[in-house]
């Protein structure tokens, strides 16, 4: 679509935002997962003064996205629904990069191929902002990304947990800090890419565009901010003392919350068995229906993968070809997915955010 038609649409589609306020904010805050108080030792009653809104820089574990040896062959085009959308020019989010180093115009167009597909998708009328750089990195990645600062305790939040900038400034309706990025991603100028975004990728080669919007997923994504020592075997987390979002809805296979510190404790060798169990499930009411009754697995191998165990869907369950297959810890060669898939939009619907289909 052309720059002049998305802006006009743009603002033709800005009336019909949802408001976010404290009446109307997402039905997805309502959903039966809701966790009525902060947990007993993570910090903070709730009439602590420390509910006032934060907005603070923090850095997590970068996520990492590889490069599997394994040739795929498999493509997944965006769904009808995102075609249809993209031709009646339908666009309800701006998401901008800003290129650090000589980022090639072909790898900006892949990323300006994936942004319009997600712009489609979801609902914002802050501009989404990413920092995109590119350097040579180990032949066994393909990008990493990070999310530069988290808020907490805006009135329609969940008490005491950190938002991610990008959703933060969707349901606030402004851009909480002006100055920073929402988001980071990386990108390494040394792999055999890609750029052509029909998603037909010749042998050998990984598809720019997917990974463009696998790590665009990332930059909307809210902290995940419990880690594992490999040298203690403790698991741990938080930042402040409060938990991120995304751990909020993470579950074992019985159920029970990873943030239950009775079962738990933090730091705690039982908290790092949970983390390395191979037994990890998302929560959400949205990511549920989108997974046929069931909550999704996550990546969770019983050797601790840094930056990927944890914040990604199980590779073995969502294998290449799988629509549900863009937010896993591997891609190989000639593999191609241009869909987010309804378990990503549900997790993100989980999340707070407006999206589409809803
Ligand atoms: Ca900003
Ligand atoms: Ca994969
Ligand atoms: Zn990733």
């Amino acid at each position: 679509m052309s720059l002049q038609n998305s802006l006009s649409e743009y603002r033709v589609t800005q009336s019909s935002f949802p408001t976010f306020d404290n009446k109307q904010r997402p039905i997805s805050f309502e959903s039966k997962n809701r966790q009525r108080n902060t947990h007993p030792l993570f910090r903070a009653s709730d009439n602590d003064s420390s509910l006032r809104l934060q907005v603070r820089r923090f850095t997590q574990d970068n996520t990492t996205l590889y490069a599997s040896r394994t040739t795929s062959f498999t493509r997944i085009e965006p769904s009808s629904l995102i075609q249809n959308r993209l031709a009646a020019n339908v666009q309800t989010s701006d998401i901008n990069f800003i290129y650090v180093g000589k980022v090639p115009q072909l790898v900006r167009a892949a990323f300006q191929y994936a942004a319009n597909i997600w712009q489609t998708l979801i609902y914002s009328s802050i501009p989404i902002q990413i920092r995109v750089t590119w350097k040579k990195d180990n032949p066994s990645t393909l990008g990493s990304s990070g999310i530069t600062y988290g808020v907490r305790n805006f009135p329609s939040f969940r008490r005491n947990t950190w938002y991610g900038p990008a959703l933060a400034n969707a349901i606030s309706g402004r851009d909480l800090a002006p100055k920073l990025p929402d988001a980071l991603i990386n990108l390494n100028s040394r792999q055999r890419w890609y750029l052509g975004t029909d998603g037909r990728v010749p042998q050998g080669q990984y598809d720019m565009a997917t990974v463009a919007m696998h790590e665009i997923y990332h930059a909307l994504a809210s902290p995940r901010l419990l880690k594992y020592n490999p040298t203690t075997g403790q698991g741990s987390g938080g930042v402040g003392g409060y938990p991120g979002l995304y751990d909020r809805f993470v579950v074992n296979g019985s159920g029970q919350s990873l943030l239950n510190t009775r079962r738990f404790p933090n730091p705690s060798k039982a908290l790092g068995r949970q983390l390395t169990g191979n037994n990890l499930f998302f929560n959400g009411t949205h990511a549920i229906k989108a997974n046929a009754g069931q909550p999704p697995k996550l990546f969770a191998p019983r050797r601790w993968e840094p930056g990927s165990s944890y914040a990604h869907l199980d590779e073995k369950t969502y294998p290449a070809g799988s629509p549900n297959s863009l937010n896993t810890p591997y891609f190989g060669a000639s593999e191609a997915i241009h869909d987010p898939g309804l378990i990503v939009l549900g997790i993100l619907q989980d999340m707070g955010w407006v999206t589409m289909p809803d």
